[in-house]
């Protein structure tokens, strides 16, 4: 069994400081690193997007942060501005150990959709790639760690274990944002989807 390290979204703009911060969401970056050491391959995804993209509240007129809104693919969270290609924010954590990484996967590039899973859009049936990557070098066992434990660590994870993927989440190095109950709705979908956690 291959198995590789699937490192979610650690950047500036979900850190404390940040536009779209998770509470203690840089405590998880020295454990990230060493637990790199341990992997035969290590993965980094990288929120994406463009200026104006359609998940950001600022895009629509008379939303809010945190409102919802429909999408053609369902309904979406509005944003506040956040990593914006080329930004600052959407900058890897400066202590994060990048170096180590095989392979970094850029999401929600697309402005119609937003893309919180590693493997699909959130329309989940654009696929960003990840899936052949992982098929051709033979990885079928992957362990999360990152941000947000209840949206883009929750999509990848059970994306990832209905993929086939035996799927590992790290509770220790993942942190999450809480919006009405998303994180206990999370584990429990994650659970539900086959997902170990350690
Ligand atoms: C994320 C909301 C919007 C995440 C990304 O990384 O969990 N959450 N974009
Ligand atoms: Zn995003």
């Amino acid at each position: 069994m291959t198995t590789a390290l699937i490192v979610i979204d650690m950047q500036n703009d979900f850190c404390p400081g940040g536009a779209l911060a998770v509470p203690e969401g840089d405590s998880i970056v020295p454990g990230i690193n060493a637990l790199m050491a341990q992997f035969p391959a290590v993965i980094l995804t990288q929120d994406w997007h463009p200026a104006g993209h359609s998940s950001f509240a600022s895009s629509h007129d008379g939303k809010a942060p945190f409102d919802m809104v429909d999408m053609p693919y369902g309904p979406q969270v509005l944003w506040p501005d956040h990593c914006v290609q080329g930004s600052q924010g959407a900058a890897f954590h400066e202590g994060l150990d990048t170096d180590r990484a095989d392979l970094i996967i850029r999401k929600g590039y697309n402005p119609a959709i937003d893309s919180y899973s590693a493997f699909f859009e959130n329309d989940h049936a654009t696929p960003t790639g990840l899936h052949g990557y992982l098929q051709t070098r033979g990885i079928d066992n992957l362990t999360m760690v990152g941000l947000a434990t209840d949206f883009c660590v929750n999509f990848s994870a059970v994306d990832a274990a209905k993929l086939g993927y035996r799927v590992t989440v790290r509770q220790d190095l993942v942190r999450g944002i809480d919006l009405d109950g998303s994180l206990d709705a999370a584990l429990k979908g994650m659970r539900e989807a086959g997902v170990v956690f350690a």
